[in-house]
């Protein structure tokens, strides 16, 4: 059996003699809330982050759910102008900021490093700090809600809409603020993950071994690396335009406010595969499992997520079209945008060939999985058409635009999710999701999201601009088109979306009370993730894995006795025999790093000083204070005395160990 060793658990009671530190030991693991609020270990962080995140899209459709309610009807009245420009809004900035983008966080860092037979990230409490840096940054963000009021510029908050003069209220100013330390979060958790990857994998695990899941993942650490600081600096702009009345977006002054639109969207469009390439490697994960194949020209895969994430840099102003950028611009990011639908055509070519001649069991896992290809499909057309210049100019700012990034946000993104809900379920909590629950979820919100968007299509040609906060019946028209039966459809569409995914909340709860424990491998995967206990230990793996195949823990269930392109897969181990097998060749010693309190100081530290911009500089000096210790605390933090002579045995006769104890 494995001994468990922890950075300072042999130092409980003695202050060290070198520092006052004693009074500051590390808090030691232990079970209840503390083992939640001090943890540094991925798995912990990758659950908090997916609950607060699933937290965040009820608010988030909620919101929705009240745009839709305000326009069922002419003339809606549930909404003031001022509210609707705050619940759309904040409503985008919640799904983007506050959902899609930690959900991929949560799953990320659950099972990258399971992924790659690793015991944890590079820096656990790095990552514990930027878990820390988006729970404090979201929730700054929402108590606007009741400071005054939401931010209420749109979620790309043109200038000079955004400024004080157009937007007086201190809303954008929780945004502006909120979202730079919900950016920390991704920033740190981009080099984290980067280095973990590039560092960690499991001896024999080379790049093109790597599950497919953990190279999307790989791609937009790289694509937040770069996009991150964008964002920032325009924030920080408009930051000074508003606190310090800077005119950065001036005309008056002399500046340009499409410097905002640029900057924006240099960020604002590789984000969209930010949100979406976390989703395209979960369902490259489940096909092949749910086909009994393996991926489809995994390399094209490969190459074709980092395709998209280089040319995702290049097309920006397609956002751009109808703000009088010339011709010569707008026709190179027209046929930039039109060139990128390849890489996208690529990876839907490849997922239907892995489907072709496969046993496919249509679980709930694969029927999202399938029904991201559709949806998305649906989406990208739609897309396409914008990329033609001129039928963009048409379609800019109606309801066709919403149309199209809600069937590949939603439609994509989202389903995406909820397939690695449904995959990854019964090894993260050891329990199930009912299936037939399972299949109503998805039909829900299947019919619910096209009842939705669908229609969206049709009132935007009509010409129905997005952000307006009523409708009247003298603009309906007459006939198909009539604009008032439309939204009807849409608005009810979005309750029943509404009502299915409350259905996957009901499907958790009955399942984990009437559910036993799950199989080890209940869908047969092939994936080294799998090659644990349900959930994982906290060590994840008794022994570090020796890797020589790309889908490494199929390889170990399964001898290939055929000849050369005709596989003939006979199973020669089960996922209990396999553990058993790592169990016997369990390390001496397991080296973890303890739980600490910093991360979370140092991340609360951040919307003190951000309250204290908008209302009061003492704030300031007060959060800098604790940003200060907080600092100090972590890097004095004991290491562990056996780091430096610590001597790991080979791999898979005792394995070996890189977790920084110190990040
Ligand atoms: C739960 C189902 C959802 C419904 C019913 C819904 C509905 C809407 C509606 C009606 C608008 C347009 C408001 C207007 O322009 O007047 C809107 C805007 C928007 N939605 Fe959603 N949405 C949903 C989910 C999502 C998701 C999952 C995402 C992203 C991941 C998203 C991202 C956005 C964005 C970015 C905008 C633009 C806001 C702006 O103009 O500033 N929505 N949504
Ligand atoms: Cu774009």
């Amino acid at each position: 059996m494995a001994l468990i060793e922890r950075s300072t658990t042999t130092l409980p009671e003695v202050s060290t003699p070198s520092s006052t530190y004693g009074t500051f030991r590390r808090p030691v693991e232990s079970t209840g809330w503390q083992s939640w609020l001090f943890t540094i270990d991925h798995k912990k962080l990758g659950i908090m982050y997916g609950v607060t995140a699933m937290l965040f899209f009820l608010v988030g459709g909620l919101e929705a759910l009240l745009i839709r309610a305000q326009l069922a009807g002419p003339d809606g009245t549930i909404l003031s102008a001022d509210k609707y420009n705050q619940m759309f809004t904040m409503h985008a900035t919640t799904m983007v900021f506050l959902f899609v983008m930690p959900m991929a966080a949560a799953f990320a860092n659950y099972f990258v490093p399971l992924q790659i037979g690793a015991r944890d990230v590079a820096f656990p409490r790095i990552n514990a700090f930027g878990f820390w840096c988006f729970f404090v940054g979201a929730v700054f963000i929402n108590t606007s809600w009741i400071l005054g009021g939401a931010a209420d510029g749109g979620w790309f908050m043109y200038a000079p809409n955004s400024s004080v003069p157009f937007s007086p209220t201190d809303g954008i100013d929780f945004w502006v603020l909120g979202l730079q330390i919900t950016g920390i979060a991704s920033l740190t958790g981009a080099i984290n993950l980067i280095v973990t990857v590039i560092n960690m994998r499991a001896p024999g695990m080379s790049l093109m071994k790597m599950p497919i899941f953990t190279w999307m993942i790989l791609v937009v650490q790289f694509l937040l690396l770069f996009a991150i600081p964008v964002i920032t600096v325009a924030l920080f702009l408009l930051m000074f335009q508003r606190t310090f009345d800077a005119t950065f977006f001036s005309v008056e002054a002399g500046a340009d406010p499409l410097l905002w639109q640029h900057l924006f969207w240099i960020f604002g469009h590789p984000e969209v595969y930010i949100l979406i390439l976390p989703s395209f490697g979960i369902v490259s994960e489940v096909l092949p499992v749910f086909s009994k194949k393996p991926l489809f020209g995994y390399p094209l895969v490969v190459f074709s997520g980092a395709a998209i994430g280089f040319v995702g840099w290049g097309v920006w102003a397609h956002h751009m079209f109808a703000s009088g950028l010339g011709p010569i611009s707008v026709a190179v990011f027209s046929v930039a945008t039109m060139a990128i639908a390849i890489p996208t055509g690529v990876k839907i070519v490849n997922w239907t060939l892995t489907m072709w001649g496969g046993k496919i069991r249509f679980t709930t896992a694969m029927l999202f999985a399938v029904g991201l290809i559709v949806q998305f499909t649906i989406g990208g057309l739609s897309g396409v058409t914008h990329a033609v210049a001129p039928s963009d100019t048409q379609q800019t700012d109606t309801y066709y635009i919403v149309a199209h990034f809600h069937y590949v946000l939603f439609g994509g993104a989202i389903l995406g999710i909820f397939a690695g809900l449904y995959y990854w379920w019964p090894k993260v909590f050891g329990k199930m999701l009912d299936e037939k629950w399972g299949k109503w979820n998805f039909w829900l919100m299947t019919i619910g999201l096209n009842l939705t968007f669908g229609p969206m299509h049709i009132i935007g040609l009509q010409g129905q601009p997005r952000r307006m906060y009523v409708w009247t019946e003298a603009r309906a028209g007459e006939g198909f088109f009539n604009l008032g039966f439309w939204n009807a459809v849409a608005s009810v569409g979005s309750f029943v979306l509404g009502i299915g995914v409350l259905v996957f909340f009901v499907n958790v709860w009955l399942s984990h009370r009437r559910h036993g424990p799950a199989p080890l491998d209940p869908w047969d995967a092939r994936s080294l993730e799998w090659m644990t206990t349900s959930p994982p230990k906290e060590h994840n793996f008794d022994a570090i894995p020796i890797v020589g195949h790309l889908d490494e823990f199929f390889h170990r269930k399964y001898e290939d006795r055929g000849e050369g392109e005709h596989h003939d897969y006979h199973q020669v181990a089960t996922a209990e025999d396999i553990l058993a097998d790592q169990e016997s060749h369990a390390e001496e010693h397991i080296h973890l790093p303890s739980p600490s309190y910093w991360p979370i100081v140092l991340a609360v530290s951040l919307p003190i000083m951000a309250y204290g911009i908008i209302y009061n500089f003492i704030l300031i000096a007060v959060g800098a204070a604790i940003a200060l210790l907080a600092m100090f605390g972590w890097g004095l933090e004991p290491h562990t005395a056996s780091d430096s002579d610590y001597d790991p045995p080979p791999p898979e006769t005792g394995g070996e160990l890189e977790v920084a104890a110190n990040g």
